[in-house]
């Protein structure tokens, strides 16, 4: 690519195919976020981003079971500069997240720089060079792999982007590789095998369960659902977004960013529902469960018992779902509650209350899906970082992960991360958190772009008293809150009970704390530290999504576009209008 600009505004071309200013690890959400960022706010072209799959989209390119979609609101899931105004559904699918993306892509021009089947083994800091050697290795079988099946890129700043949800966890269930039939992870879905008449274990019943059951169902012969944990399961009332409504949200923006402010509203409000168990929405939450429950599920109380959890709505995540206890109703679905012995070669063995196999027949299987999560507690799985003085990222973490704002963390120069440790929320769309990490990222940039342009070297890491202040209050909150409930495991937490995964406040609050870069935080090195010289802060901002002005303003805005729009149309068709006036 390259070209003739001058750097960082040049692209890498194929001379320095091995050296960038940026290279962003994902190409989801959170890494085109990022590039979108060093495009507009750095002006910045010289990255490359590094995918490990055949396409963009992250965790909506990996995850395409049956029934996939968000539980976040549409309008509400995109990002607050692209919004969409065309969602055909209240809740997003799977297929129309990804189209979303690509469009979105395609927009800003990001397939330039990404290197698909490409994935980042390991990364290490040159104290010398002041810069990141990433390892990267070409999927086998990709032409590109047959001349050159692995290289190392250097660049000035890492940026990870490879999210919470990216590798698939298989359960620790003995004899599962012993399983003769066809095994299925969730997040690794294979459409080519037909379900059609097929007998189906589904274990685990999270959020990803209970969307497949109810698709798969519908085909399959019979359905068992291994359920070990019960959770909360509230209503979706998921619904098509008529075309009237999208006309609306199109071509009068107001309206759009009043549905949408609106949504964070709620969804803000939902934060003392997930973080305090005993609070008023929490009991919403318990009979909104309670009722759905009871109404698809009629007269079975035992049944009752076995769904309804005994621990705080928000410890697990909620379930936002219509279908999932309508599903458990139909004659070839079953909910099995024994525990898991081991799988067989032709199924699953139960385990009865002294804890042998139960006696009888045991349920044989065609199909295993094993919807058991993502390995969420080890971020960056399966890259190995290591930073300044040759310290490594497991060494660091060996306690838990932690980073400063979720973002930066201790003796790794110019590293950031997006989704990092705490900043996972239960209440309100991830996207929000994303778009105010870019931004904080982008200005961390900026001063190394500078001081490059100066002939200096610059680089950066969080101080660690920073780092194990501002962890020790999160985890205060933390340590009070629903997420903590001793009567629950998640993937929101460590082996030791530790809360690695999840912010403790509202997104307003998290916005509010990297709206700008405390350069007291950071310990600079290099040359080029005098570009920071005498800087106390730079201003980052943040995007306000929240509602802010009354109905009536947007009333006259509204009432503004559509003039507006009335003007352009009549502009542009002025012409064609006095044709007919003179005809
Ligand atoms: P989750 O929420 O981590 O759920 C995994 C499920 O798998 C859960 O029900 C687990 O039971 C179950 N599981 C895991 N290991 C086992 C074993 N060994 N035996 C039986 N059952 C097991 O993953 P999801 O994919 O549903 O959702 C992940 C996130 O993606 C979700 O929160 C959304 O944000 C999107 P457990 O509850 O631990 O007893």
């Amino acid at each position: 690519m390259g070209g003739t600009k001058p750097w960082p505004e040049v692209p890498v071309g194929n001379k320095d195919h091995t050296n960038a200013t940026v290279v962003i690890i994902g190409a989801g959400i959170s890494g085109m976020c990022t590039a979108i960022d060093l495009i507009k706010r750095n002006n910045c072209h010289n990255f490359i981003i590094l995918e490990k799959s055949s396409g963009i989209g992250g965790t909506w390119h990996d995850n395409k079971y049956p029934g996939c979609c968000c539980d976040v609101w549409s309008m509400l899931y995109s990002y607050s500069f692209e919004q969409n105004a065309d969602w055909t559904r209240e809740y997003p699918g799977q297929e129309e997240i990804l189209e979303y993306l690509i469009s979105t892509a395609q927009k800003y021009n990001l397939y330039k720089y990404i290197r698909f089947n490409t994935s980042v083994e390991e990364a290490v800091w040159d104290d010398q060079e002041h810069k990141w050697k990433t390892k990267v290795k070409l999927s086998p079988g990709s032409k590109d792999s047959e001349y050159i099946p692995e290289y190392t890129i250097s660049s000035d700043f890492l940026v990870s982007a490879v999210g919470q949800l990216n590798s698939p966890k298989y359960p620790d269930i003995p004899g599962l590789e012993d399983f003769k039939g066809k095994k299925m992870h969730s997040a690794r879905w294979d459409w080519s095998y037909d379900l059609t008449g097929k007998r189906i274990a589904v274990i685990g019943n999270g959020a990803t369960a209970a969307q497949i059951i109810p698709e798969i169902a519908k085909v399959a012969k019979h359905v068992t659902v291994h359920q070990r944990t019960p959770n909360w399961v509230i209503p979706r009332f998921d619904a098509p977004i008529p075309a009237y409504k999208r006309a609306l949200y199109k071509y009068l923006p107001p309206v759009r960013w009043r549905v949408r402010a609106g949504q964070m509203d709620f969804r803000e409000s939902f934060y003392d529902a997930v973080i305090d168990g005993q609070s008023p929405f929490a009991g919403d939450i318990r009979s909104m469960c309670t009722n759905q429950m009871h109404a698809a599920l009629p007269d079975q109380p035992e049944l009752w018992e076995k769904l309804t959890p005994k621990y705080n709505p928000g410890c697990k995540r909620i379930i936002i779902s219509d279908d999932y206890y309508p599903a458990l109703a139909l004659p070839n679905v079953t909910l099995e509650t024994r525990p898991i012995g081991r799988v067989t070669e032709s199924g699953i063995e139960l385990l009865g209350g002294d804890g042998h196999p139960v006696a009888g027949e045991q349920p044989t299987y065609d199909l295993l899906v094993c919807a058991t999560g993502f390995k969420t507690v080890d971020f960056m799985h399966p890259i190995a970082l290591t930073g300044t003085g040759g310290r490594k990222l497991k060494d660091i973490w060996a306690d838990g992960a932690q980073a400063l704002n979720g973002v930066v963390v201790e003796d790794l120069p110019n590293f950031a991360m997006l989704y990092g440790p705490n900043t996972n929320l239960g209440h309100n769309s991830i996207i929000l958190m994303i778009e105010s990490q870019s931004r904080y990222i982008n200005a961390l940039i900026a001063p190394v772009l500078e001081a490059r342009m100066q002939g200096d070297k610059l680089s950066m890491t969080p101080k660690k008293r920073r780092v194990e202040e501002y962890n020790g209050k999160i985890q205060k909150i933390l340590n009070n809150s629903s997420f903590a409930d001793p009567n629950c495991n998640s993937w929101y937490k460590n082996d030791a009970g530790l809360i690695t995964n999840n912010w403790s406040g509202t997104v307003i609050e998290y916005q509010e704390n990297l709206s700008k870069v405390d350069w007291d935080d950071f310990e600079l090195h290099g040359s080029g530290k005098e570009v920071l010289q005498g800087k106390k802060q730079t201003k980052v901002g943040r995007v306000h999504e929240e509602t802010m002005v009354s109905d009536r303003t947007l009333a006259v805005m509204s009432v503004l576009s559509v003039t507006l729009v009335a003007a352009g149309w009549l502009a542009r068709n002025s012409r064609y209008i006095s044709s007919l006036r003179i005809r």
